[in-house]
């Protein structure tokens, strides 16, 4: 990885995985391919990458935040997979994603138009699991960044992928003039140092900690996990009530750009689908705001889709059946338009996971 600052750290330890989801915890895998833009095999040039996505997963959504707001929409092409992955009666497996423009959505009871066939290959490979086989190897993540001129896969890691286009945005093509810029990882190492520990600790109680929270199948784990992510959230929204408009201060940084796909998916997703009901964001004055402040920059709105992410988090499971709230005090993402709504739910006073009397 070209940029100095530590990434891999981030990742949690893979210690004993097999032990601890016997033991009802989830524990995400490590991404296999970390190449980087900029290594001799794999130079900046315009035209020459892509990215493979699934809109409704957060990883995928920092990575396409990336390429929006760097002004690289045109210079590194896109794919977008269907929200919902292949069913377990599928022939080719089940669980897996799949380039399929036509698949009806449960939600809209159409076709996602966001949705693509997979053109990077010049193979029109149906699922993003034969992108990885075309290299003997046995992964099925989104994102991929994929090189179109060398057939190859660079990096699945989105952590190190937005990195990367950060450091190369000028380079790969970017329409911003080098003063439009924004700095996602500014040079000065003590801002550096702030950002990695903000990265890090949000990964895990909040990005992370949202899927370890929805995904336990052990109270005492899910527990764990919902006393982490909200206290976090109380730290976030006690530091933005300063009156700073981003995590680090005046400019908007890395850091922000990794907790925005997770607080777009709270209200209208997480608080359901991952049982971290303890309050909305709505109801964290300074929290709102921020994430309000964030939708509104160029490049963050489109880069997000609700339908995907409600499509890909409730279609397989809850009966196939799409919740559609909530509606108050008005629908999302319209929502995201109105900062004057902030605190309009009570003052977060949340319950004790351990009082809680069946
Ligand atoms: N550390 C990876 C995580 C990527 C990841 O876990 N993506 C999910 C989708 S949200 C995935 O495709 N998982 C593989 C699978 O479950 O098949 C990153 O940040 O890029």
């Amino acid at each position: 990885m070209t940029e100095s600052g530590n990434l891999s750290s981030i990742e949690e330890d893979q210690g004993d995985a097999a032990a601890r989801r016997a033991k009802g915890e989830f524990v995400r895998g490590v991404s296999g391919f970390r190449h980087a833009i900029g290594d001799p095999d794999f130079p900046a040039e315009p035209g020459r990458y892509h990215l493979h996505v699934a809109l409704n997963c957060p990883w995928c959504h920092r990575v396409v935040l990336a390429r929006n707001i760097l002004g690289l929409q045109d210079a590194v092409t896109m794919d977008v997979a269907f929200p919902n992955r292949t069913g377990d009666d599928d022939p080719r497996g089940g669980g897996l994603w799949e380039f399929n423009p036509d698949r009806i959505s449960s939600l809209t009871g159409a076709a996602l138009p966001e949705c693509t066939r997979e053109t990077a290959t010049g193979r029109n490979l149906p699922l993003v699991r034969d992108i990885y086989l075309a290299e003997d190897a046995q992964e099925r993540s989104v994102p991929i960044l994929y090189d179109k001129r060398a057939g190859r896969i660079v990096n699945n890691e989105s952590a190190e992928i937005l990195r990367m286009l950060a450091a190369n945005a000028l380079p790969l093509g970017s329409v911003l003039a080098r003063a439009q810029l924004p700095d996602l990882y500014p040079g000065d190492a003590g801002l550096r140092s702030e950002i990695d520990d903000l990265n890090a600790m949000l990964y895990t109680a909040v990005n992370n900690g949202a899927y370890k929270a929805g995904f336990s199948s052990d109270q005492a784990v899910y527990a764990q996990a919902f006393a982490a992510y909200f206290d976090a959230l109380d730290a976030i929204d006690s530091r933005l009530s300063d009156g700073r408009p981003f995590l680090t201060g005046a400019d908007f940084t890395e850091a922000d750009l990794r907790l925005f796909p997770t607080l777009y998916r709270h209200d209208p997703v997480y608080y359901l689908r991952m049982k971290l009901n303890g309050a909305r964001i709505l109801d964290y004055p300074h929290l709102w705001r921020w994430l309000c402040r964030v939708h509104a920059l160029p490049g963050v709105a489109q880069s997000g889709s609700l339908i995907h992410c409600r499509q890909g988090y409730f279609g397989r499971s809850w009966n196939g059946v799409v919740p559609l709230g909530p509606s108050t005090p008005m629908p999302y993402p319209q929502a995201y338009d109105h900062p004057e709504l902030a605190g309009r739910g009570a003052p977060v006073q949340r319950a004790d996971p351990g009082c809680v009397k069946p």
